[in-house]
């Protein structure tokens, strides 16, 4: 009961204490497209993310930013990369997928699609993308519990990689509205096991019957 008092306490303290912030831009970013499995886009103006044309061309925009690293005390409680859509004149949305790439071995000057490292199956966040709009895709505080070795490295692809021609065009470093990745720090806590939040909100439950109960 006092270990679950105390973990309460401790959450809710959590929540309340300052967040720190820091903004980054890309170290690298380019495009790979499947067609062209070869070519180098490194400072390409553009990232694409893309399906379709002749040979069903996929393209995809890769991203590296080094991450500034937390204080004592302090982890990566969440980030949130912005992307800015270019292509004013196609006036149309798409849904895009963000992807992690466990490998940061990668640089945008040697990027193609035959040397880029696979990204992880599963999706980090979904996002639908308007032409000339800022999208914010949320990173949760679990992808930099798996990958904390300072350098983070994503994925960006057009959601429905099949059927009709799709494509997304968002400013790249280079360009004049770069990408960029905006790092909430907060103070260290564990990420709680599921079993743990199963203790945690049994305690809770405890907790609510006996203020509920009568004073005698
Ligand atoms: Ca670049
Ligand atoms: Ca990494």
């Amino acid at each position: 009961m006092r270990a679950v008092l105390t973990m309460a306490v401790l959450l809710a303290a959590a929540a309340n204490a300052q967040a720190r912030v820091s903004q980054v831009f890309p170290t690298d970013d380019a495009t790979v497209s499947s067609a062209y499995p070869d070519t180098n886009w490194w400072n390409a103006g553009v990232l694409l993310a893309a399906y379709g044309g002749a040979g069903a061309d996929v393209r995809h925009a890769y991203l590296k930013f080094a991450l500034p690293p937390a204080r004592p005390g302090e982890m990566i409680k969440n980030a949130s990369l912005q992307v800015y859509s270019a292509d004013p004149g196609r006036a149309f949305t798409h849904w895009v997928n963000l992807y992690h790439v466990g490998s940061d071995g990668w640089n945008e000057f040697a990027l193609t699609w035959s040397t880029a490292p696979a990204h992880d199956a599963e999706i980090i966040a979904s996002r639908q993308v308007r032409q000339s709009h800022r999208t914010d895709f949320l990173i949760p505080a679990t992808v930099f519990a798996a990958d904390s070795d300072g350098v983070l490295s994503l994925a960006l692809g057009i959601a429905d990689e099949s059927g009709a021609d799709k494509q997304l065009a968002f400013h790249s470093e280079e360009s004049w509205s770069s990408p960029r990745l905006t790092v909430v720090y907060g103070p260290y806590a564990p990420i709680p096991e599921p079993e743990t939040w199963a203790t945690l909100a049994a305690g809770l439950g405890i907790l609510g019957a006996l203020r509920r109960r009568p004073r005698a």
